[in-house]
């Protein structure tokens, strides 16, 4: 019996839910809204000390770290596999799935509050509420990094180096996929899964002009999109208010973050 703990606007999670739709796996949700805090009760706590979404149970057992439980998942459910067994690709997967959540991951919280989330949270919350919104935040560090995300919008100081991570990755995912179909060779993997949320994370906000000039990202990103897995694990899971705050915001900011590419792209 498999419960993944999870919530519609995480990316993280979003990768399990692709391998376990590409997997038909039977599985159950519970959703944590990370927006709320909720991942900061005890409950939670007790089967994330990480305070993070998604965590999946296997009958009464906790795994987490997403890249961690989708291995996981390939393991326990090898049919269609997710994993090359030619060891070169594998390890170029690995180098991938390392990628985002080393530098990725942590820029696209950057980039998805600093965008979006931030206008949702001081629209719906008084000051007060706000306040308590980043002080629940336990680590220090990310309880900082939330203030500033969160009163200072797309001017972070932070918010320049996420674009620049963002257009870094996306130059050469266009070089990787020159060379073969996929990023990490000639099937589908879990690279492909794990990039996916992002860059749909991407054209939810209306910043498709990140591939602007990549034909190469254009068209995975439309055979990823025709996969059965996509609907249901990247747009259905996400709640509607959600999805148009995305939108809404995503595409308020996106005229400074072109401003930022253009000058990226020029240097
Ligand atoms: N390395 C972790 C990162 C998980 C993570 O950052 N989850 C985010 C949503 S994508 C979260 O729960 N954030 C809540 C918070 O930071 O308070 C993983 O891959 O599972």
């Amino acid at each position: 019996m498999l419960t993944l703990y999870h919530q519609g606007s995480s990316v993280c999670a979003a990768k399990v839910r692709i391998v376990l739709h590409e997997k038909r796996a039977e599985w159950t949700g519970e959703i944590v809204d990370v927006l709320r805090g909720e991942q900061f009760q005890d409950w939670y706590l007790a089967l994330n000390p990480n305070a993070v979404v998604p965590t999946l149970v296997d009958d009464g057992r906790p795994i987490v770290e997403s890249t961690v439980i989708c291995e996981y998942l390939d393991d326990i459910l090898p049919a269609p596999p997710l994993r090359s067994a030619d060891a070169y690709d594998l390890a170029a997967m690995r180098i991938w799935t390392k990628r985002i959540d080393e530098r990725l991951h942590p820029m696209t919280s950057v980039l998805t509050y600093s965008a979006s989330h931030r206008h949702t949270i001081l629209d719906n919350n008084t000051p007060e509420q706000v306040e308590a919104i980043i002080e629940e935040t336990r680590d220090p560090v990310k309880r900082q990094r939330k203030r500033e995300w969160i009163e200072l919008g797309i001017e972070a100081p932070s918010a320049r180096a996420a674009v620049a991570e963002f257009e870094k990755t996306l130059a050469d995912m266009e070089a990787a996929l020159s060379r073969t179909p996929w990023l990490a060779g000639d099937a589908y993997s879990l690279a492909d899964v794990g990039m996916t949320p992002y860059v749909n994370r991407l054209s939810m906000m209306g910043m498709e002009g990140f591939w602007n000039g990549r034909p190469n990202v254009e068209g995975w990103f439309a055979r990823v999109r025709d996969r059965a897995s996509f609907l249901p694990a990247l747009i259905d899971a996400v709640p509607d208010d959600l999805t148009a705050s995305l939108a809404t915001y995503g595409a308020r900011s996106w005229p400074r973050v072109e401003e930022m590419l253009e000058t990226l792209r020029a240097d």
